[in-house]
């Protein structure tokens, strides 16, 4: 039939385009909450820096010739027959690796490196006649090739964002299945983030891995929020996937708060619904309520904890739940300092966001990139707002169609994963992307469609600014117009020049009539190294250099809220300086061995004082 003939053409495209993630349509909300089975722990893996797994040596790829068979994904094991067989690969007999982990941290050899690593995982799933599974990824770095049982899967970009797989007709029916993942983190022009950045590339799979079950139909995806601005309303919807997802109804109980409503599919399996919520606790820092909401559809029940809280800005004011607010923030990189290497899971997430509180935070910027699911429920949990980013980031290829839709395919995940979390602020749409017209239209394409996905949070960027002879810092970056917030990173008393005592030479000329939120300020220092005020690298010039911030941040007008650049030292490839650096970024107010700088301590009273002020 038509329909066939056009869904066999579409699975052509999901594996032979060059888009990122057109194996997946919506992405299941909530995942975690749908996991049958862990596929966390031990993984085979296979080090493949002239992709031999995946081309042949006339560099065709294996898994587009006709019989799809030849990769590494076969998973070949020498048969019994007479003949002796070449099999130049066996990963039962390859090292192994944890995941989630990336693959720096976990091999000396791959402490560089950029390429293709093979991993494989044995496991057993009998499947139930009638369930419907999913493979999920919380995130591959960067290029991945999913392959179950031998048989290609999909194609996903993006480091950050979740991979998902329907295998539902794909498990074996004996129950004995194994998964073959090929991750490559090359670095490409035109891909998002571009060549160049200020983090280390960590490679391979980064996050959990697990397969979720479902009934035939089931609920994908909802969103249960307060409405625009509005303390009394619930807004949201409801949506189905499956044969059966028209004209079923659903239950919306939120019973701790006295709410029941029972909605009605339309023919695409949705329900919108608006429904009074008067006597709501909200969500705050200051008291992070989140209730227990319960979505029914038959048999199947899907469970959330949410929180409600509104969020808008009024000329320079940001009012959480109609109130104004400073937010006493701190930027974050996903990266324990400790392994070092990407933060595995909630233990190490839980960390970073308990020296954020320590530090007196109400706010945290999650840069530069998506983050771990969890840790945004974390941030529900203790009462930390966030701001949410997609890797845009610097020299992005804007006249490229190609890397847009990337972009906007990352964010439209970001939103997706995220929508449901009140502790979400700001959708950060990109960090110090270079004026330009091309830039404009990409990243001003970018805000509407952020805003068309999710109209009840702020929208933002780092933005551009220039100085002028006068010590008189611009900022009229012409994406202003198209965010919330005016936000931007300034690197006084670090790349601007001059010692730190000269930092209150500076005055700000900002165009924008809106919340001022700096996105990033700070300079480095070798925990345990000392000097004075003017030697670099020293604690004692990061401090004298917080100590003049905090004194130039009261001259700025409409300033409501900063976060410092950042929380904890974290690998970067451009910090070369073999004593005071090697191989980190080091402006972190805490070190990479866990030891707070003397500025962690300037930043802790200052927040002190503006938290006595405003809450
Ligand atoms: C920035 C970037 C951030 C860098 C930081 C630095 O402006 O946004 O990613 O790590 O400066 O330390 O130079």
């Amino acid at each position: 039939s038509l329909n066939m003939l056009l869904a066999a053409l579409l699975s052509c495209f999901s594996i032979f385009s060059n888009q990122p993630a057109q194996a997946q349509t919506s992405l299941i909300q909530n995942a975690p909450a749908r996991r049958v089975l862990s596929l966390n722990g031990s993984w085979n893996y296979i080090i493949d820096p002239y992709e031999n797994g995946f081309y042949d040596y006339r560099r065709e790829a294996f898994d587009k010739s006709a019989s799809g068979k030849g990769g590494y994904y076969d998973n070949q094991k020498p048969s019994n027959s007479q003949e002796p067989e070449l099999i130049e690969y066996d990963f039962d007999h390859s090292a192994v690796m944890q995941i989630p982990g990336d693959w720096n941290s976990q091999d000396a050899k791959l402490l560089y490196y950029e390429g293709t690593v093979w991993f494989k995982k044995d496991f057993k799933l009998k499947p139930t006649a009638g369930k419907r599974y999913f493979l999920y990824f919380g995130a591959i770095n960067y290029e991945a090739h999913i392959y179950l049982n031998g048989k290609k899967l999909g194609m996903h970009k993006g480091g950050f964002t979740p991979v998902q797989l329907e295998i539902t007709d794909k498990l074996s029916a004996s129950g004995d299945n194994f998964v073959v993942v090929k991750a490559d983190n090359t670095r490409h022009a035109e891909e998002v983030p571009t060549i160049n950045t200020d983090w280390w590339n960590y490679g391979g799979i980064t996050r959990d891995v697990y397969i979720a079950e479902t009934p035939a139909t089931f609920i994908v995806d909802y969103k249960v929020q307060l409405a625009k601005n509005d303390p009394a309303n619930l807004a949201g919807y409801v949506q189905l996937d499956g044969a059966e997802k028209a004209g079923q109804t659903v239950t919306l109980n939120i019973a701790e708060a006295g709410l029941k409503q029972t909605l009605k599919t339309d023919a695409d399996g949705r329900a919108t619904f608006r429904l009074r919520a008067k006597k709501l606790k909200l969500w705050s820092p200051l008291s992070p309520k989140l209730y227990a909401v319960t979505l029914t559809n038959g048999a199947e029940t899907v469970q959330d904890k949410i929180g409600f809280r509104t969020i808008q800005t009024q000329g320079q004011d940001i009012l959480l739940n109609g109130k104004s607010i400073f937010l006493r923030g701190i930027s974050i990189h996903d990266e324990n300092p400790l392994i070092p290497g990407r933060a595995r899971g909630e233990g190490d997430l839980r960390m970073l966001l308990t020296w954020a509180k320590e530090l007196g935070c109400n706010y945290v910027r999650l840069a530069h990139y998506p983050h771990n699911e969890i840790m945004l429920k974390l941030a529900d949990e203790m009462g930390l707002l966030v701001w949410a980013e997609v890797p845009v980031y610097w020299t992005i290829a804007w006249e490229n169609p190609t890397t847009y839709q990337n972009a906007e395919q990352q964010l439209s995940d970001l939103i997706s994963m995220g929508k449901n979390r009140a502790s979400v602020m700001v959708w950060s749409i990109g960090n110090e992307t270079p004026l330009g017209d091309a830039r404009l239209k990409f990243m001003s394409r970018l805000a509407t469609k952020a805003r068309a996905l999710d109209d009840t949070r702020l929208i933002a960027a780092a933005l551009e600014l220039h100085r002028t002879p006068d010590n008189v810092v611009h900022v009229d970056d012409p994406l202003g117009e198209y965010l919330d917030l005016a936000s931007f990173n300034e690197y006084a008393g670090w790349y601007w020049g001059g010692k730190p005592s000269e930092i209150t030479k500076y005055t700000f000329d900002i165009k924008y009539n809106k919340p001022v939120v700096i996105s990033e300020l700070g300079g480095s220092a070798l925990a345990g190294y000392h000097g004075d005020a003017e030697t670099r690298w020293s604690e004692e010039y990061q401090e004298a250099l917080y100590i003049n911030q905090i004194k130039m941040l009261s001259t700025i007008k409409g300033l409501r809220g900063l976060t410092p650049w950042i929380l904890v030292d974290f690998r970067a490839t451009r910090r070369q300086h073999p004593v005071y650096q090697n191989g980190f970024n080091r402006k972190g107010l805490i070190s990479n061995t866990g030891q707070k700088k003397k500025a962690f301590y300037v930043l802790q009273e200052y927040y002190r004082q503006q938290a006595a002020k405003y809450d």
